[in-house]
């Protein structure tokens, strides 16, 4: 990551910098948090990988990710100078049900959250909307399609996740940084006219 920051190789906060604010990357299983957070942060991600082994074989779905070996067990960390004076925190969540309970301490004092959506796992995606309005987060869903011809028209999305007319939806690529900043900075725009 080197573009959005004069600083961005340094791993301290630019002295300017003068607004922080925690960014929740959130989205099913296997949909591309910790690949997005890896993608944007300016210094070495945290991540708690862990080896998927045969035991959970039932219960991760690996149909959209079929080279997966690893997943999210706790939680992802990354920072993006964002301005002169802004930085965020992404603090990436576990996608899997049975890690929900972290959700709460993860939650608390975020601004947002990123929603990550394959729309070939469109159903797998309720639970986290379900999460994301218990929490009162303010979102933006990111179209993090794996089937590059398989480009899902936007009214359809929002129709099928039942969006709120305002609820920005951009797509992304989230191995690609300037995609994955694009989709970034369009939550912030959202979250800078939304929230007080
Ligand atoms: N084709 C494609 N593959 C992607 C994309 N984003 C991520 N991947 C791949 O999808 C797999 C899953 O990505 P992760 O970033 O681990 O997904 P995650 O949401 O963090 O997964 P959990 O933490 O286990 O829920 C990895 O093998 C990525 O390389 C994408 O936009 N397109
Ligand atoms: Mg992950």
């Amino acid at each position: 990551m080197d573009s959005t920051s004069g600083s961005a190789d340094s791993i301290y906060v630019p002295d300017a910098v003068r607004r922080a604010a925690k960014i929740l990357v959130v989205g099913h299983f296997a949909v591309g948090k910790t690949t997005l957070i890896g993608t944007l942060s300016e210094i070495t991600p945290l991540r708690t990988e862990e080896r998927m082994t045969q035991a959970g074989a039932h219960i991760d779905d690996l149909r959209g990710a079929p080279d997966k070996v690893t997943t999210t067990v706790a939680l992802d960390f990354g920072r993006l100078t964002l301005s002169d004076e802004l930085v965020l925190y992404l603090f990436g969540t576990p996608g899997q049900q049975r890690f929900v309970e972290l959700w709460e301490d993860m939650a608390r004092g975020s601004l947002g959250a990123l929603l990550l959506v394959d729309p070939a796992r469109l159903a797998d995606t309720f639970p986290v909307i379900d999460l994301v309005e218990t929490y009162g987060l303010e979102y933006a869903v990111a179209v993090n399609s794996f089937d590059p011809y398989s480009r899902h028209a936007e009214e359809e999305l929002r129709e099928a996740l039942d969006l709120l007319p305002d609820t920005p939806v951009v797509y992304c690529d989230a191995r690609d940084e300037k995609s994955s900043a694009r989709a970034l900075i369009t939550l912030v725009q959202h979250l800078l006219a939304h929230v007080a």
